[in-house]
């Protein structure tokens, strides 16, 4: 898709690939027949930048015809380099501005809770991305409303788009845990591992669940691991044909 529609991300991406897969393989609470089922669970890919993956899990859960990939960034297609909300079934939000989707999330598990509804509200977002100071203010406000259907899951590349994380995030979790949020770390790149944690949510009741998935940007393809090249540079005809050799093994 970044080879064809020539656009740039494809590190954050595969980032981000084996925890939507583990989401919508095996936790998340979705029919593809009935995209607008009030009780489905909602899933909000807060960094949009990384939505290849997530139209490519769409379009194998059965969402919409894998034939429509082909519209991702070409113009006057459904799939653009950032998700419109409903722009496909199964994308419940517009996400790409940073910072946005945990609040949003907060807004739809307090909704739930209202309203005595069963769905769950899953939210992945990036470490850059909590440069921001709207997840902060998303982050104190769900343990005071005791969102327990509330779930952070946090890309943790160490990367943002200029420089390391680490240096401002760390110790992340203890930061999630003083803000209230009952934390789990996993390897985001193993995806029953990933799905078991996500089968314990929520990991204590009354408390919003945040799970730090330690990841590798561009993970699957050795020549975009870790390198912050190919958060920007779509892949030419050569990378190309090199990363599918990779991927298929
Ligand atoms: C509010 C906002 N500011 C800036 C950007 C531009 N931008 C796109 S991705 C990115 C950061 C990338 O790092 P990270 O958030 O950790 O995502 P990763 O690709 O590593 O998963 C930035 C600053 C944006 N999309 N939204
Ligand atoms: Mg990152």
């Amino acid at each position: 898709m970044a080879h064809a529609g020539r656009t740039p991300h494809v590190g954050s991406a595969l980032s981000c690939v084996d925890l939507l897969v583990a989401l919508y393989f095996s936790v998340l609470r979705v029919d593809p027949s009935k995209p607008n089922d009030p009780d489905r669970d909602r899933l909000l890919l807060s960094k949009g930048h990384g939505c290849m993956a997530q139209y490519g899990a769409l379009a194998e859960r059965g969402f919409f015809p894998e034939s429509a990939l082909d519209e991702y960034a070409r113009d006057g297609g459904r799939l653009a380099e950032h998700p419109g909300p409903h722009c496909v079934p199964g994308i419940e939000a517009a996400t790409g501005s940073l910072g946005h989707g945990l609040p949003m999330g907060a807004g739809m598990a307090l909704a739930a809770k209202l309203r005595g509804a069963s769905y769950r509200v899953f939210v992945v977002l990036s470490d850059g991305e909590c440069y921001e100071g709207s997840v902060w203010e998303a982050a104190l406000f769900a343990p005071v409303q005791h969102l327990d259907g509330l779930t952070a899951i946090v890309d943790y590349n160490g990367w943002s788009a200029m420089s390391r994380t680490h240096l401002a995030m760390d110790p992340f979790a203890e930061k999630w845990r003083a803000f209230g949020w009952s934390v789990r770390e996993v390897d985001g790149h193993d995806v029953s591992a990933v799905a078991s944690v996500l089968a314990a949510v929520p990991f204590e009741p009354g408390r919003p669940s945040a799970i730090i998935a330690r990841t590798l940007k561009g993970k699957g393809v050795s020549f975009m691991e870790n390198d912050l090249e190919w958060h920007y540079r779509p892949p030419n005809d050569d990378d190309l044909r090199r990363a599918l050799l990779e991927i298929s093994g």
